[in-house]
């Protein structure tokens, strides 16, 4: 574990492959698609932009199906988990995604050496919120685990990240929003777009959205049931592909009670508590 933390405190992340067993990933795949079969309403597609993700989540999803229950505290990533953020880091959140197919064409330009790319839509999760992050030595407001449900590689839809130190986290500027989605006054990161390419600083991407290009990115390519384990302050997204293949993933977001005033993390609720007594209570949860 002392090497992933070291991983963690200089990149803002860490891979850990085999995370899940190939039951673990079956047993979610396998609930998934009865969830689906049996609610297909709640699996239609939001808006598209041209391609198309579908998804659920949080406690009325759990309620529906016990799919996601081994994952919610795995024993591969908590006590990571708890060294980054301490002993009362909790379970605060979860949502599978999943991305289809996708056979429109990239654009002429393509995006950073990357052949098949369609669209990166780069972000810090919850606009960069880094309330709390002074309180553990990783610079880490909270952590979110993308379980891979698939087997990733170049030619299917991936997720990337920025590597980033705590370090650098700790000295960008920082600003207070007085009225934020998540809470009032609360602290985020302003970093004056530090990873934008000088030379060619937007991409407009196949469905005609003009984003960020951003430059040092990660490809998470590795097999089904590795998990990325990250500072949810650092800069992620989806690379979309042109590809004839799904890939699934499972998102789990852990955090620290305080500060309360903040409520990044936890989706709708405003507390760990609020979303903790939401859920079912089923003992493997584990909380
Ligand atoms: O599709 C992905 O792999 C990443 C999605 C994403 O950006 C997020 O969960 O915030």
């Amino acid at each position: 574990m002392e090497d992933q933390l070291k991983h963690f405190a200089e990149n803002g992340f860490v891979i850990i492959e085999q995370a899940l067993s190939s039951d673990d990933v079956a047993r979610v795949n396998d609930g998934i698609a009865a969830d689906e079969a049996a609610n297909p309403k709640e699996w239609e597609p939001g808006p598209r932009p041209g391609f198309i993700s579908v998804g659920s989540g949080g406690p009325k999803f759990m309620h529906r199906t016990d799919a996601l229950d081994h994952i919610a505290n795995h024993p591969s990533v908590v006590p990571l988990v708890k060294r980054i953020l301490g002993e009362d880091a909790q379970f605060c959140n979860l949502s599978f995604l999943r991305r289809e197919p996708c056979d429109a064409d990239p654009p002429e330009d393509i995006d950073g050496n990357d052949p098949l790319a369609l669209s990166r839509n780069w972000h810090r999760e919850y606009s960069g919120i880094v309330e709390g992050a002074e309180n553990n030595e990783y610079y880490t407001p909270g952590i979110q685990v993308i379980y891979n449900m698939d087997d990733t590689d170049p030619g299917i839809h991936c997720t990337s990240i920025i590597p980033e130190s705590a370090e650098t986290k700790r000295k960008w500027p920082k600003i207070r929003d007085a009225e934020n989605s998540y809470g009032k006054d609360v602290l985020r990161i302003d970093d004056g777009g530090a990873f934008v390419d000088p030379e060619k600083p937007t991409w407009l991407d196949a469905f005609g959205r003009n984003f960020p290009r951003l430059t040092g990115r990660v490809d998470v390519h590795a097999p089904a049931g590795s998990a990325l384990v990250f500072n949810q302050a650092s800069y992620h997204c989806g690379t979309v592909r042109k590809t004839e293949r799904s890939r699934g993933t499972t998102h789990i977001f852990y955090r620290v009670p305080e500060p309360a005033h903040s409520r990044h993390s936890l989706g709708n609720f405003d507390s760990i508590q609020a979303f903790h007594d939401a859920l079912p209570k089923r003992p493997e949860i584990g909380i």
